[in-house]
C-alpha cells in the first residue's frame, strides 16, 4: 500500500501529544507523520492554511486544532469559540479538498449533542435539538464540521469524517484553572492542596456526571479510524454509559492519586454546567469490540505523576 503523508493539526495539545506518542510507538509502516501547531500556521487564516498544505502535501489529515476550553471558558467566550472554530474548520476542510486529501478525520465532542434528550444518545441524535447553553458557540461550530463532512462527500465524494470523544484527560493537557477542563483543574488543585496543605476545592456540587477517557486511548482509536474507518457518519469514542461517574468520584480518584489526606470542599458558588451528556459507544463497539480503555485509576495516576514531574513546563 502506498505510504501516507499524515498531517496532524493541533499536535501540541492534549490529544495531539497522545497521537504523537502512539504514532511513534507504531512499527515503522513507512508513513510520514507531520505534526503541526499554531506556530507552523494560524489555521484561522485561509492563506496560512493553504501554504501549510502546499508545503507538506498531505495524503491524510487528522484535524484536532481548535479553540478548546472547559465549562468556565466556554461560559465567557461563546462568540469567540464559534467564530474561531468555524474559520479553522472551514479552512482545513477546504484545503483538504483543494489538495485532494484521501481522508480527513476531524474532532467533535460529546458536549455538542442536544441537552436534555433521551440518554444514552448516539450519533444519529447530533442535530436533534439545541446544545447546552453553556457552550452553544463551540457546539454549533463543531456541528458544522459534520455538516461540511457530509457536504464535501455529497458534492465531491470526499472521505471526510469525524471522531466524537467524550471528556478527555492526560499528560500535556491544559491545566489552567480558569480555562481548562475539570480533570486537569482537579489535578492542578490537588497538587497545590498537597503542597500548601490547604483544602482541596472541587467547583460546583460534584454531582454532574461524565464519561472520561484517557488521551492515549483516544489516540489509538483515532489512528485506527484514519486507516480503517471509511464512513462519513461520525463515531462516538467513549467508555460505556455504565462507566459514567460523578465529578465528586473523579475528584476522589485525584485525591487518592496524590495520597492527599486533607479536606475536600465543594465551592457551590461555581456553576455545575451540564448535568450529564451520557453517550452510547455501541457504534465504536461494532468495529472494536475488544478495545480496552485504560483503567481510570491508573490513567489518573499517570496524569498526576506527569504533572508533578513536569510542573514547571505544564500549561497552567
Ligand atoms: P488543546 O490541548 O487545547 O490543543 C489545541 C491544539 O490546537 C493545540 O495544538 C493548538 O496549537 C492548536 N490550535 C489552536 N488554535 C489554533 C490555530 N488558530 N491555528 C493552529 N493551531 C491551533 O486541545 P485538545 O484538548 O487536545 O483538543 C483537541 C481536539 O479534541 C479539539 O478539536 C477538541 O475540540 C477535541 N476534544 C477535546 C476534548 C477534551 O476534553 N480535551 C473532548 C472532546 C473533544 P498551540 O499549542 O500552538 O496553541
Ligand atoms: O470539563 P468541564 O470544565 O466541562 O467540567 P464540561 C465542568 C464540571 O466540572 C462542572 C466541575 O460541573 C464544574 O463545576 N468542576 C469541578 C470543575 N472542579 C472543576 C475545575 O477545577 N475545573 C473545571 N473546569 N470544572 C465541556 C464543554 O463541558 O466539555 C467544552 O464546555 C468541551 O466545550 C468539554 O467540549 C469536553 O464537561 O461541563
Amino acid at each position: 500500500m502506498a505510504s501516507k503523508v499524515i498531517l496532524v493539526t493541533g499536535a501540541s495539545g492534549l490529544v495531539g501529544s497522545a497521537v504523537q506518542k502512539v504514532a511513534l510507538e507504531e512499527h515503522d509502516v513507512g508513513d510520514k507523520w507531520v505534526f503541526v501547531s499554531s506556530k507552523d500556521a494560524n489555521l484561522e487564516s485561509e492563506a496560512e492554511t493553504m501554504a501549510l498544505f502546499e508545503k507538506h502535501k498531505p495524503t491524510h489529515v487528522i484535524h484536532l486544532a481548535a479553540m478548546v476550553g472547559g465549562l468556565f471558558r466556554n461560559l465567557k467566550f461563546n462568540l469567540d469559540f464559534f467564530r474561531c472554530n468555524m474559520k479553522i474548520n472551514d479552512n482545513v476542510l477546504h484545503a483538504c479538498f483543494v489538495h485532494d486529501v484521501n481522508k480527513c478525520v476531524s474532532c467533535l465532542s460529546t458536549c455538542v449533542f442536544p441537552d436534555n434528550i433521551t440518554y444514552p444518545f448516539d450519533e444519529s441524535n447530533l442535530h436533534d435539538g439545541p446544545p447546552h447553553d453553556s457552550n452553544f458557540g463551540f457546539a454549533y461550530a463543531k456541528r458544522m464540521l459534520d455538516v461540511m463532512n457530509r457536504a464535501y462527500n455529497s458534492q465531491h465524494k470526499c472521505t471526510f469524517t469525524s471522531v466524537i470523544p467524550t471528556n478527555v484527560y492526560g499528560p500535556h493537557d491544559n491545566f489552567n484553572l480558569q480555562d481548562g477542563h475539570a480533570l486537569p483543574g482537579l489535578v492542578h488543585k490537588g497538587y497545590l492542596a498537597k503542597k500548601e496543605n490547604n483544602p482541596f476545592v472541587v467547583w460546583g456540587t460534584g454531582s454532574p456526571r461524565r464519561q472520561f477517557i484517557y488521551s492515549v486511548d483516544l489516540a489509538r482509536v483515532i489512528i485506527w479510524m484514519l486507516r480503517e474507518y471509511n464512513e462519513i457518519t461520525p463515531m462516538i469514542v467513549s467508555v460505556g454509559a455504565e462507566d459514567e461517574i460523578s465529578i465528586k468520584e473523579a475528584a476522589e480518584m485525584v485525591v487518592r492519586a496524590y495520597d492527599y489526606k486533607g479536606k475536600i470542599v465543594f465551592d457551590t458558588s461555581k456553576s455545575d454546567g451540564q448535568f450529564k451528556k451520557t453517550a452510547s459507544n455501541e457504534l465504536m463497539r461494532t468495529y472494536l469490540p475488544d478495545f480496552k480503555f485504560t483503567p481510570m485509576e491508573q490513567a489518573i495516576q499517570e496524569t498526576v505523576d506527569w504533572f508533578v514531574k513536569n510542573y514547571d513546563i505544564a500549561r497552567k
